[in-house]
């Protein structure tokens, strides 16, 4: 099989967020990079990333011009490809635009591979699990105020979710903090596993404090309480709390993960898809997190994670986060707060071309 032509396109979409009711709409966008790599068995293989903001429109070159690159070869090769993309890349890796782009081509291969041998995704990287724990993500924001976590926690429930993830950070005060989560506990009961978020807006001394004083309501884990590159502080971090420590998101590449582990500075490494540089890069990861006895979860497209998280044998939720379902005709079903592992060929997913030619930008 060779791969023979490459199709890209930019959407902007809004910034929808179904998990969230009852709230005024968001106003502002979102931008997506679809690609679409042909083949000559006739065979479309799709991938896409994001991350890009304001330089979105070169990470759509960065996907095309590097995919140009691949035509001709085979799209098993997912190896070959990727060393071949970061020679030819030259030192513009290994983070940022590059690994970015790199994941959208190397996501678009195992698709392929996946069509070309009739095997889902999860199939071709050992199978093991038909359906996998998700949480429910972006419906407990940190702009939300208390009483509508309150309301929204319990919604939640209702729709199947027994895991959800609250976002805090931004409280005037420890206390605050700590009623915030205690509210949020209350209003969703003991049997539901709850995350929090902080996205790195605390200090390692304020983790701490915060962090001893919400033990008692048992969080799931604690998400990216300081700086994601503040390895020894992370450490210190996940040694003082009994709490798990979640972080991952932020880094590019698989080496930082060797660094968060070493360093012991996390418990539940979280990889992103489009930040690893693709599926070969994510399920490596995972492999490292388990010679190092931890499990791994997920960060957004809940919609490909699916495979993956399924797939690994220390795989424990996947952040059922509903960013990106408008882009797909069909997503992996939600069954009694699991996610059902989609059985058809490759990723079991397709663009939905009406939203694609909605929100495409010339
Ligand atoms: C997050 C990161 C990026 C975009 C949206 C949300 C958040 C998460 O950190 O873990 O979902
Ligand atoms: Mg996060």
């Amino acid at each position: 099989m060779k791969i023979t032509h490459v199709t890209t396109h930019l959407l902007r979409t809004p910034a929808d967020n179904p998990l969230v009711v009852g709230l005024p709409a968001p106003t502002d966008t979102r931008e997506f990079v679809t690609l679409e790599l042909g083949t000559d068995q006739g065979l479309v293989g799709i991938g896409l990333t994001f991350f890009g903001g304001a330089l979105t429109g070169a990470l759509r070159a960065a996907v095309d011009g590097l995919a140009r690159l691949v035509v001709g070869d085979d799209p098993t090769q997912t190896e070959a490809i990727a060393a071949k993309l970061r020679r030819a890349a030259g030192s513009s890796g290994p983070g940022g635009i590059f690994t970015l782009a790199l994941s959208a081509i190397d996501i678009a291969c195992w698709d392929l591979k996946g069509k070309a041998l009739g095997w889902s995704v999860c199939a071709l990287l050992g199978g093991l699990r038909e359906r996998v724990p998700t949480y429910a993500s972006g419906a407990l924001m940190r702009p939300h105020p208390i009483d509508y976590l309150a309301k929204a926690g319990p919604r939640l429930r209702d729709l199947g979710f027994r895991q959800m993830k609250m976002q805090c950070g931004s409280e005037p005060s420890i206390a605050a903090s700590v009623e915030r989560v205690r509210v949020m506990r209350e209003a969703i009961g003991p049997d539901v596993d709850l995350m929090c978020d902080i996205n790195q807006l605390w200090s390692v001394d304020h983790a701490i404090e915060v962090g001893r004083r919400i033990e008692p309501h048992h969080l799931f884990w604690l998400e990216d309480p300081t700086a994601h590159d503040d390895y020894p502080g992370l450490a210190r971090i996940a040694a003082a709390l009994t709490t798990p420590i979640a972080a991952g998101e932020y880094h590019y590449g698989i080496a930082p993960f060797r660094h968060l582990l070493e360093a012991r500075a996390i418990d539940i490494p979280m990889i992103d898809l489009l930040r690893v540089g693709g599926i070969t890069q994510w399920m490596k990861v995972a492999g490292m997190a388990e010679a190092f006895n931890l499990p791994v979860v997920s960060h957004l497209v809940p919609e490909i994670h699916v495979h993956l998280v399924a797939a690994a044998p220390n795989g424990l939720t996947v952040e059922y986060m509903p960013w990106t379902l408008q882009l797909f005709e069909e997503t992996p079903k939600l069954e009694r707060g699991q996610l059902v592992v989609p059985a058809k060929p490759g990723l079991g997913l397709a663009f939905d071309q009406a939203t694609v030619k909605r929100y495409q930008i010339a």
